[in-house]
């Protein structure tokens, strides 16, 4: 029977197939061959004796968390309580790309900026618009739904962001736990403990535990510049082709953060990553 693995729990893995859950146990042979069944796997299984007899051939996989076959990436984006930070966006933005994953940003907490404060962040959302991504809030439900429908979701994000009421607000049968900031900081833990796949409303979402730090050190530094769309775009305009927009002399990207053209924000944070600071 074929079905797709939604939650993992040590080495129970509950499968969701066509007529219903079955809580099922890898089969020796994955363990031999350094197979972990991952959520998101399409698996066969033997309904009868509750094993999975086989995972099929992934299309991706992420590590942290892990999932396979992932279509899109929700990074959930607080503008306050966490304060927002292009640091970590831009990280996010490069570590998804990177992975051959669709970003989509999501902004939480708008309710709680003052109007200056909101101007501020309507710049940043015209500005990566522009870049081409899909900026929302979470206000947006009715186009998130849209955006989730026949697709594989991954919701990711710093620790209290908003990730488990994102979708407590999409579907209020989920009744996911959340918690306070403050709360969640203080005791050092998260809020969300486990990776589980959630249908709604035919699309299949993944929430998942909230890190509190992130890194780039898998990603090589060309990759990092390739999949930042303005350290990418210009460089056919740089003296040198395989300008890292660092030292090198007539770079048009550094140019064009002169010039403005280019938010000052993103040139910064790709030099923290490439200089992995
Ligand atoms: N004012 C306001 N508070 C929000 C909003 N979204 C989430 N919160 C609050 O932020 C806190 C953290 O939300 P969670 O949904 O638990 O955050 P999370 O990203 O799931 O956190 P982890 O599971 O720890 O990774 C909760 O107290 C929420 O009520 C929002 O749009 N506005
Ligand atoms: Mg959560
Ligand atoms: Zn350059």
């Amino acid at each position: 029977m074929e079905g797709i693995i939604i939650k993992n729990i040590s080495n129970d893995y509950v499968v969701l197939c066509k007529n219903g859950e079955y809580t099922c146990k890898p089969r020796g042979k994955f363990r031999n061959d350094k197979i972990t069944p991952l959520v998101g796997d399409n698996v066969i299984i033997d309904p009868d004796n509750k094993y999975i007899l086989e995972i099929k051939k992934r299309k991706n996989m992420l590590i942290r968390p892990s999932v396979a076959n992932i279509d899109q990436a929700i990074i959930v984006s607080s503008v306050k309580e966490p304060n927002f930070s292009t640091n970590l966006l831009d990280k996010l933005l490069v570590i998804v790309t990177y992975n051959n994953i669709k970003p989509i940003i999501c902004l939480t907490k708008l309710d709680l900026l003052n109007e200056s404060e909101l101007k501020e962040i309507d710049m940043y959302i015209k500005y990566y618009s522009s870049l081409g991504y899909t900026v929302v809030s979470n206000q947006d439900k009715k186009l998130i739904k849209e955006l989730l429908k026949d697709k594989l979701t991954v919701i990711t994000g710093q620790s209290g962001a908003g990730k488990s009421t994102l979708l407590n607000m999409l579907d209020k049968s989920l009744e996911l736990k959340t918690n306070a900031i403050s709360k969640a900081l203080g005791r050092g833990k998260h809020t969300t403990r486990h990776v589980e796949l959630y249908n709604i409303d035919g699309g299949l979402v993944v929430d998942t535990p909230g890190f509190s730090a992130i890194d780039l050190s898998d990603i090589p530094n060309i990759a990092i510049r390739d999949n930042m769309i303005e350290m990418y775009e210009n460089l056919s305009e740089c003296k040198y082709r395989d300008c890292m927009h660092i030292k090198e002399d007539g770079c048009a990207v550094k140019r064009k953060v002169e010039n403005g053209e280019i938010l000052i924000s993103r040139y910064n944070n790709y030099k923290s990553f490439i200089e992995r600071k």
